[in-house]
């Protein structure tokens, strides 16, 4: 994939409320503005990379983008799990990630706990190739500090627009 690493951020949305928090695995839902923007070459499927919220920690992420075959959504969403207890909600700021790897594709599984297994996998899968130096050093990149990502959360107006931004290819 040759948009890979993929630099995006926009606003986290309330998402299909199926509380996936609840199962442990709570995941951060863009806003239609970023899934729409992806490129054509990024297929739907799990990835992983690096997250931030608003000015926040940059933190190690999985993220599925599809429509979710076990669910069988008709909404294509972009849903980011970030590898890190937060002690509140964050719905409405802004969530900057990093796409750097692909796991694998979405699909159907016979159970819930099958689909929770799977997931677990790939938070595993994600922590380990993190910690190579090729992607290690995206943790670091000026996207996650530069004042346009901290600026960004205070009003709807200006997330609407910088959503749109799509930084790609750094
Ligand atoms: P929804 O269906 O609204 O997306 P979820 O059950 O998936 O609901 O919960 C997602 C919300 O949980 C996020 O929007 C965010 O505000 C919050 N949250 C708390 N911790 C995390 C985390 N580690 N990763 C992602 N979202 C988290
Ligand atoms: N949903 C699926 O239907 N099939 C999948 O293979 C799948 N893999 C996922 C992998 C990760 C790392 C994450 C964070 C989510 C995945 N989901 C998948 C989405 C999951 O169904 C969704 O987060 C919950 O249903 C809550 O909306
Ligand atoms: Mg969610």
């Amino acid at each position: 994939m040759k948009s890979l690493p993929y630099f995006c951020r926009g606003e986290v949305i309330r998402g299909f409320g199926r509380g996936s928090k609840e199962l442990g695995i709570p995941t951060a839902n863009f806003s239609d503005s970023v899934v729409d923007n992806l490129p054509a070459d990024i297929s739907t499927g799990i990835y992983y990379g690096w997250a931030c919220v608003g000015n926040g920690d940059v933190h190690k992420m999985v993220m599925s983008i599809g429509w979710n075959p076990y669910y069988k959504n008709t909404k294509k969403s972009m849903e980011t799990h970030v590898i890190h207890t937060f002690k509140e909600d964050f719905y409405g700021e802004v969530l900057s990630v990093v796409m750097v790897g692909y796991i694998r594709p979405e699909r159907s599984y016979d159970s819930l706990e099958a689909l929770i297994a799977a997931i677990n996998n790939d938070i595993e899968e994600a922590k380990v190739n993190l910690e190579l130096a090729e992607h290690l050093k995206l943790r670091e990149d000026n996207f996650f500090t530069s004042t346009s990502s901290t600026g960004l959360a205070t009003t709807t107006t200006t997330t609407a627009s910088t959503s749109q931004t799509i930084m790609n290819g750094h």
